[in-house]
């Protein structure tokens, strides 16, 4: 009876608890995997994806969370871009294409400047 009462009660706080819009901003090199990664957490096919021309909008449901990522071009001429979403960004999400040898140097170099950036230090960031 106690532990059922417990249960109503957590129920309960969750149920009135509100929900939480968190954004999150994806970077990494073009041809990364990131447009891929995004249609994979949404339950589509991550082939035929053609590179990011400016950003895409992505919003989606997570419990209590409206998360909203913005997927962002990672050509070299538009990583410029990336600093204005810095400032509404809860946390980043770097991606990494492990296979890609010979730019690992450019995504060392763009990550370190990605992570100094002051409106990022002290975010929460995740290398995928
Ligand atoms: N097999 C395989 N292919 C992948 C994977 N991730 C990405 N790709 C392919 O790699 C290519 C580039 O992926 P995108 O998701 O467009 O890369 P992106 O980081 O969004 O690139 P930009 O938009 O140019 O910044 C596409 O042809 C994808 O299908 C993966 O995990 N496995
Ligand atoms: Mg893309």
């Amino acid at each position: 009876m106690f532990s059922l009462m417990a249960n109503c009660c957590n129920w309960l706080k969750r149920w009135r608890e509100p929900v939480r819009k968190v954004t999150l901003v994806m970077v990494g090199l073009d041809n990364a995997g990131k447009t891929a990664t995004v249609k994979g957490i949404q339950g589509e096919s991550p082939e035929d994806v053609a590179p990011t021309v400016g950003f895409s909008k992505i919003d989606l449901k997570q419990g209590r969370f409206e998360v909203t990522i913005f997927d962002l071009g990672g050509g070299k001429r538009i990583r410029g871009i990336w600093k204005n979403y810095y400032a509404e960004a809860y946390g980043i999400i770097f991606v990494v294409d492990s296979s890609d040898t010979e730019r690992m140097e450019e995504t060392k170099e763009t990550m370190t400047e990605v992570l100094r950036h002051p409106r990022i230090s002290g975010k929460p960031v995740l290398v995928s």
